[in-house]
This record gives structure tokens, sequence and C-alpha cells, in this order.
């Protein structure tokens, strides 16, 4: 594969629980995921990136390590690990895993000893435990909430120590996460030993968790409020300078391999100015650029997007990255069904706008080939090349997502998203584990929209991402370049190379322009012009 394959690949989002169950315990598993691997190749995708399979109590689907070198009983074991970076390889497929430095598992041993140890102790100062104020140290040392909802510190039991007040640990997501200190050395040795195991163990990189807020700022002040209300991104927990130091460290050790290794960022930093800073040469080699997921469906918007963070990452020497799907918000198919597709990216249920999905797929079909016209690499979410919808009537009992219960059965959370892979319409749980078991159910609008239904099927929206990967590699559009073309107020209009690339959104039909043969569509064209809520990839003859 080429150098630098970071740049313009296209790379596949697993969530492994999700995907395929070879077992039957209702659960998607590393040997699933091997047997599916062939299906990733055929689909043309570049890369997977693997969301958690480390030994975890599953508190936030993995997201919680408990043990960083192993991997969880529910989705194998290391050699599974193994066969599967050597089978995707074999396949020309690289392989990212995700990295979880922020915070550990309540689980994981450092925490375990942190809890036996005395305030003060080597062991407490690799997390975040600061004494309560109050006269009795009884209220928490500031006033950060946890993003899931509820206050970012617990107090734990001192009560068997030597008279201390007990102490408090920070926890910016669940109460089982806590924060690593990240100004602690060995917090930081032990971080060198995680990347070392795994970049040994053959990956080509890793997909970096919640990067913008490893350091917190000196002193840990109060958040201000106003501040907070206005903008959640900004604050004395996130994207502070101090985290640029830890990722010049990683890049170093990822530079001492051969093979071209990668670091993405997941860092929500709103302003693609400040997220460019990951991306300089000695740090992150990309970021994912997450301003397509809180966009109106507008033409100006996009356009205004893409500019800006085009020129962000090009002014740092960077590729762009592109996302339109993730495991933490609502499936593009819904979200641009809704009135304002910006407004609701982390969840819906039952009593929130119900979305058309219709309008939304078309929508949402257009916008796959606007992002997979762009130059840059693209992350695409297991399910997205179905065009599978949100599933929004789970039954509340069966949701699992930590933010449902801290934030006191107020937001629905993220798992309308992380339903079980369909394969095949007419086996039991749409073919996602071998006896019909899945931990959670899948709506029934799924059966029609099974791979089984879709490869193969003229029009379908697998073909549509099948036939857009394939000329994206021949047309070399994500190695590419943009030059914006006026088309009018609501289309989106660029030319990559030889490729021309049309979105219209919310417009009247616009005229194809002569001289060009149409390459893909995102819906059926006629009479030579291309109607609303459509993209075309057009090849100058
Ligand atoms: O997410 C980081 C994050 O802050 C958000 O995506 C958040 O999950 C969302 O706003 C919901 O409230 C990463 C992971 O992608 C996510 O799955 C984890 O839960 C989180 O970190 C903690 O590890």
């Amino acid at each position: 594969m080429a150098a630098e394959w970071w740049r313009d690949a296209v790379i596949y989002q697993i969530y492994p629980r999700s995907f395929a169950d070879s077992t039957g315990d209702g659960y998607g598993d590393l040997p699933g995921i091997i047997e599916r691997l062939p299906y990733l190749r055929e689909l043309g995708v570049d890369a997977v990136w693997l969301s958690p399979f480390y030994t975890s109590p599953m508190s936030d689907g993995g997201y919680d390590v408990a043990d960083y070198f192993s991997v969880d009983p529910l989705f194998g074991d290391i050699t599974d690990a193994e066969r599967l970076i050597t089978r995707a390889h074999e396949l020309d497929i690289r392989v990212l895993v995700d990295l979880v430095p922020n915070h550990t598992s309540d689980e994981h041993k450092w925490f375990r000893q942190a809890l036996a140890s005395e305030p003060g102790s080597v062991e407490r100062a690799r997390y975040h435990f600061v004494d309560g104020l109050g006269e009795h140290g009884e209220l928490p040392p500031n006033n950060w909430k946890s993003v899931f909802g509820g206050p970012a510190w617990t107090r734990v039991d001192d009560s068997a120590g030597n008279g201390e007040r007990s102490q408090w640990y920070l926890h910016l997501f669940d109460v089982k996460q806590p924060d690593l200190n990240w100004s602690n050395n060995e917090v930081r040795e032990g971080f060198d030993e995680i990347l070392r195991f795994w970049l040994d163990k053959g990956v080509d990189g890793f997909r970096v968790d919640v990067a913008h807020a490893l350091v917190k700022e000196e002193g840990l002040p109060d958040w201000d409020e106003e501040q907070a209300m206005l903008d959640d991104l900004s604050g004395p927990m996130w994207d502070q300078d101090g985290v640029h130091d830890i990722y010049r460290r990683w890049r170093s050790i990822l530079d001492e391999y051969d093979g071209d290794r990668s670091l993405v960022a997941e860092a929500w930093v709103s302003d693609p100015e400040r997220l460019a800073l990951y991306l300089r040469p000695d740090e992150m080699h990309t970021a994912f650029n997450f301003q397509f997921l809180d966009s109106r469906w507008d033409a100006e918007e996009y356009r205004t997007k893409i500019s800006r963070t085009l020129a962000a990452d090009g002014a740092v020497g960077a590729p762009t990255t592109w996302v339109l799907n993730n495991h933490d918000v609502v499936r593009s198919v819904s979200r641009f069904g809704l009135s304002d597709p910006g407004s609701s990216h982390e969840g819906l249920g039952s009593e929130d706008e119900q979305p058309d999905n219709v309008v939304g797929l078309r929508r949402a079909r257009a916008a796959a080939l606007l992002m997979l016209g762009l130059p840059g690499s693209a992350y695409l979410y297991q399910g997205e090349e179905l065009g599978l919808p949100e599933h929004t009537t789970l039954p509340d009992e069966l949701r699992q997502d930590p933010t449902w219960f801290r934030s006191e059965f107020t937001r629905v959370g993220r798992d309308g998203c992380r339903i079980p892979m369909p394969w095949s319409a007419g086996e039991p749980a749409l073919g996602f584990s071998p006896n019909g078991a899945r931990w959670l159910p899948q709506p029934a609008e799924y059966a029609d929209l099974a791979v089984d239904q879709q490869v193969g099927v003229e029009g379908s929206t697998w073909e549509l991402y099948h036939d857009a990967l394939r000329l994206r590699g021949e047309l070399g559009l994500g190695a590419g370049s943009l030059d914006w073309v006026q088309a009018g107020e609501h289309v989106v209009a660029f030319d990559n190379g030889r490729v021309r690339v049309m979105t219209n959104v919310l417009g009247t039909p616009v005229p194809l322009p002569e001289g060009y043969s149409v390459a893909l569509s995102s819906t059926e064209l006629d009479g030579g012009t291309l109607p609303t809520d459509a993209s075309v990839w057009l090849v100058a003859e």
C-alpha cells in the first residue's frame, strides 16, 4: 500500500460488540470480525479502526479499560487479536486500535491500588485524588460536570486511614472511569509500554480517545458556568496546551517503527485552527474533523466549513479527515431526516422529534458522495454502507449507555446507533449471531437493509458506497485538491482533479455542465439535471 496511506485512506469503524457474533452469546467478537474481513475487502476499505476490545467491566462499552494488554473474554483472547491483525494484513487492510488514555476503569490495578493506599501516596498520584471543600471536605473540589451528566467527582471511603479526611477523585465520564493524572511520570511511562505492546503486535496505529482531555488546567479551577453553557468544549479540562508534549512523545515512539504507523486524535475542538495544532509534523498524523456532525443541511455552511478546515490543516501540512457517523452520534440517515440535523446528534428516543428516514437516506447518500469526493481521509461507521437509520424506539429497560443512567434518564444516550449489524434478512437476529442471540434488538426496518438484500442490487446504498470507494481510488480523489466552482447558492461544487463533485442542497434542479460524463450519482438523474438533495461525480470528457 502507498506510503503515508493515512492521508487519503477510507477507514471503517468496527464497534466489536455489534459487528458479528461467532459464539452465540449475543455479543460480537473478534473471530466474528475475522470471518467478515472478506466482506470489508469487497466493500473496498483501506483500513479498520476497532473500538476497544480490551478487558473491561463494560460500563461504557469497553471505553473503561481494566487491562490494556489483554482481550476481554467477551471478544476472544489475545491470539484472536493477533490472528485478526495478520488476516487483515493478508487482505491489505490496515488495523487501527483504540487507545483510551484519559481514564482507566475503576477495576484497573492502578485504581485498586490507589483506593487501598493513603491520601498523598504514589498510588493515588496516578489519578486526580483531591481533598474536598467545606469544613469536613464534604463538598466536591470544584464544579466540574461529567460529560454523561452529574458531578465529575466521587468521594471515596478513607475512614480506615490515619484520620485523614476522605478524598474525592475526578471522572469526566462515568464514575467507573477515573481520570488519570498525566503530569505523573508513571502514567506516561505506562502508556509508552501500552503503545509498544500493540505496535509490536503489528497494529498500524491508534485512534486516541478524548485526546483533548488528558491535561487539566493547573489547580483544577472552577468551570465558568456561563461559558460552559455557551460552549461545552471550552473549559479547564479541554484542549490545554500541555497535551501536545504527550503527542510528541508518542510520535517519536511510532517513528521508531517501520510501516507507516499512524495516530488519529479524537479531539472535540471546535476551532479548526486549534485542532490543527494536534497535527503539527511532530504530533498526530490526523484528527477527526467533526464539522459535519453538527452542520445544518445548508450549502453555505458546508462550503464554509470545508474551506476553513482544509486551510487550517493545510497550514500544518496535514490531510483533513471527514466523518458522518460514529458510535457516539445519531446515525446520519436519521440526523438528516430531522428539521435540524445539527441540533440533536447525541441520541434520539421515541419522545424526540421522529426523523423522516426516507428524506434522511436521500440526504445521507448525497452527503456520503460529497464526503468521499473531498481530498483527505474518510471514516465510515459500520452499517453506514447499508444506510441504517438510528433505532429510536429502543425500550428504555434495554438501554445500556451510561449517559442514560447518569443523566437520570433524561438523555437516551447512544445505544440507538450501536445496534447489531443486519447480515441476512431471513435469519434469526438478521444473521448477527448463529442462534438469534443479540445484546440489543434490531428494529423491524433493518431486515430490508441487511447486507444480503443490498450486495449486487443496483441502486442499493451498499452498491453506492462500493462504487464510490472504487472510483475514489481510481480517480485519486482522496489525494487530490479542491478548486471551488460557482454553481449557485444551493450547490456545493468543486473540482478535484478531473472530477467535478456537485451536491444540490435544498435547491431547484441544476443543469449538469457540458463536457462531462456522469461517473456516479446518489440518486437517479433524469433530463441532464441534478435534483435537490443529491450529489453527482462528473468526469471531464
Ligand atoms: O467520546 C468522547 C466524548 O466526549 C463524546 O463523544 C461523548 O461520548 C458524547 O458527547 C456523549 O455524551 C469518547 C468515546 O468515543 C466514547 O464512546 C466514550 O464514551 C468516551 O470517549 C469516554 O471514553
